[in-house]
């Protein structure tokens, strides 16, 4: 059997991490294989690179500077865990993608879509993402919600409103320019209907897997 690959994004505090632990149980009551990961990070290595984008630190990291780590982590993270895991049939689950660059990199600090595009390019051209779920949410809910769950804010918690609003944006863009793909939920809803659409959506790429 092939390989899924499945992706979460959103804005913070969406309920992503909380949504990709409900698709790994739903997966493996269906005696599915089910690799559960996030980026950045998923791996050792790519794991400490996400340390380094993420931890508010000393020195200046440029909009770029932040779009090549992230891809330098995606790289590793591609090549040590999400080919192998495919490649043996497993389904992957992963907190955040490429989408997620576009997102925060491209239209939250004006990265040129050009340029992720081509960096996209090099790293992963041949992966295809079957599925995409938005968990949208007004920005102060979802702010709310990961402030709410630590006191300590990391390099992207900590960035304005007006940051995160233009990454919201970039979402919907990017739903708007694959709705086959990208499927938005409504993330403000209570947890009990989420987890509903989201059984829907899986249950769907269940019925459609090759025998
Ligand atoms: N990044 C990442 C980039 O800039 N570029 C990139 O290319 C990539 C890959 C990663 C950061 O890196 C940036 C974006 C990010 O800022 P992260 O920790 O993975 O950081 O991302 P966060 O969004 O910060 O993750 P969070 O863990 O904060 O948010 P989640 O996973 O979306 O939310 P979750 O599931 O932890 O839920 C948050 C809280 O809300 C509750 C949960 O119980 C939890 O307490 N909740 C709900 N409450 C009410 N109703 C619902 N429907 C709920 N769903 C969840």
């Amino acid at each position: 059997m092939k390989g899924r690959f499945i992706t979460l994004e959103g804005i913070e505090g969406a309920g992503k991490s909380t949504v990709a632990a409900f698709i790994e149980r739903t997966l493996q009551a269906a005696a599915v294989e089910v690799v559960r990961t996030r980026e950045p990070g998923g791996t050792p290595l790519a794991e400490r690179v996400r340390h380094l984008v993420l931890e508010p630190g000393t020195e200046e990291l440029s909009a770029l500077s932040e779009t090549l780590l992230m891809f330098a982590a995606r790289a590793v993270h591609v090549a040590n865990l999400i080919r192998p895991a495919l490649a043996r049939g497993a389904w992957v689950v992963c907190d955040r993608f490429t989408d997620a660059t576009h997102a925060y990199q491209g239209a939250g600090r004006g990265v040129p879509p050009a340029l992720i595009d081509e960096l996209a390019q090099a790293v992963h051209a041949d992966l295809r993402i079957d599925c995409t779920l938005w968990l949208d949410l007004p920005v102060p809910e979802g702010l709310a919600r990961a402030r709410s769950r630590s006191a300590v804010r990391d390099r992207f918690e900590s960035e304005t409103l007006a940051f995160h609003e233009r990454v919201r944006a970039g979402y919907q863009a990017l739903a708007a320019r694959e709705p086959r793909r990208i499927h938005r939920l409504n993330a403000a809803a209570p947890l009990a209907t989420v987890e509903r659409e989201v059984d829907a959506v899986v249950q769907q790429l269940l019925r459609d897997r090759a025998p």
